[in-house]
């Protein structure tokens, strides 16, 4: 097998209400991958599509998405920012990869079903296909390593799958191309850490989503520090005190989900929160967990505000960043269509 470059890819979709659960699950490990990785991170603007995008919202969700990369801490100098719809590689080799995908996996893709709900017949192509362009996003940088929330751990496994059957199938042809076996890595997903599924904090069997009607339910990078405390305050928990101990938080999925917070905000491990705050009444942990909040946040949403209100700056830096991906996925997609066949 090659020994591929390592090179981290990632994407975030612009579809409104930016939530904590991406800051944390993604976001912020995107920030700490940097230093390790060569890294790209995409604001994926053709998987939003797969639901109803009002044109207008959808620019300003692009850019949106942009500042929080900007605001957390990418450096797009160093890095490529870019939004997806720039390079047509991704949907190019989306296509080869839909035809490489089987039916049968994408039937069993969980978030199709979560989304379509009963309306199955109602719902876009795109949104059942969307798995096969993640894997194009991906492969077409032939990306080694994702960082991810645990809800896209199933459709990481099915990229491997497309990766490993695009091998299998060609394997005589990518040879014959010059290349060694393999054409495609196997891309490992990177889901570590104490917040790798936020919870919403009005029911902690769902995971935080911007698409949740209620925006109680989740802290928006776009939230003040008001909005925020009054969140926090308003998160449901239970009667009980916090435990002494992780284990005491087995089956209290809401207190699990707030210490689980609290854990990344501060960067130590759930067992540390609760040391100091076991034993001890919810509105006490709540009022600290808040002002970390506020802590952490407040200089990130202060210049995500700061940056939106220059969209000339935020649109270059997708620009630069989408020329620079763009050398990298014609690279890719031209030795793809050598290996399947296509006259270029
Ligand atoms: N609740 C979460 N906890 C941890 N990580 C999360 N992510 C999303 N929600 C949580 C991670 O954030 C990255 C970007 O997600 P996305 O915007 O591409 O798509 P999504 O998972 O569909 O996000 P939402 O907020 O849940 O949107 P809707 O409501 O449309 O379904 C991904 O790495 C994701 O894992």
């Amino acid at each position: 097998m090659t020994a591929f470059a390592q090179r981290v890819f990632s994407g975030v979709q612009p579809t409104g209400n930016l939530h904590l659960g991406n800051y944390l699950g993604a976001i912020q490990r995107f920030v700490e991958l940097q230093s390790r990785y060569d890294c790209m991170y995409c604001v994926v603007d053709l998987h939003a599509i797969t639901v109803w995008q009002d044109p207008v919202d959808l620019k300003n969700n692009i850019r949106e998405v942009t500042a929080a990369f900007l605001a957390a801490g990418i450096d797009a100098g160093r890095h490529i920012v870019f939004n997806q719809s720039r390079v047509p590689e991704h949907a190019e080799l989306a296509w080869v990869f839909n035809c490489v995908a089987r039916m049968g996996w994408l039937n069993r893709m969980t978030q199709f079903k979560e989304k379509a709900g009963k309306d199955r017949e109602n719902a876009s192509v795109g949104l059942f296909a969307y798995p096969a362009l993640m894997a194009a996003d991906i492969l077409v940088y032939r990306g080694t390593h994702v960082p991810v929330g645990d809800d896209q751990k199933q459709h990481l496994e099915l990229s491997r799958d497309i990766a490993q059957k695009f091998n299998n199938d060609f394997a005589a042809s990518i040879t014959a191309n010059g290349h060694a076996d393999g054409f495609f890595p196997l891309p490992e997903p990177l889901i570590t850490g104490p917040a790798t599924r936020v919870m919403s904090l009005r029911d902690g069997s769902r995971k935080m989503s911007k698409s949740d009607a209620s925006d109680l339910s989740r802290i928006n990078l776009s939230d003040d520090a008001d909005q925020i405390a009054t969140k926090i305050r308003k998160a449901r928990t239970d009667p009980e005190p916090l435990p002494g101990e992780v284990k005491g938080l087995e089956g209290r999925r809401e207190a699990e989900n707030l210490v689980g917070i609290y854990a990344a905000l501060a960067a130590v491990s759930a067992q540390q929160v609760l040391d100091e705050y076991g034993g001890g009444q919810f509105s006490t942990f709540k009022t600290a967990l808040a002002d970390l909040c506020i802590d952490k946040l407040a200089p990130i949403t202060g210049e995500m505000r700061r940056l939106q209100a220059d969209p000339s700056h935020i649109d270059k830096v997708l620009a630069s960043g989408g020329e620079r991906a763009g050398v990298l996925a014609r690279e890719t997609m031209n030795a793809v269509k050598d290996i399947v066949g296509f006259i270029r």
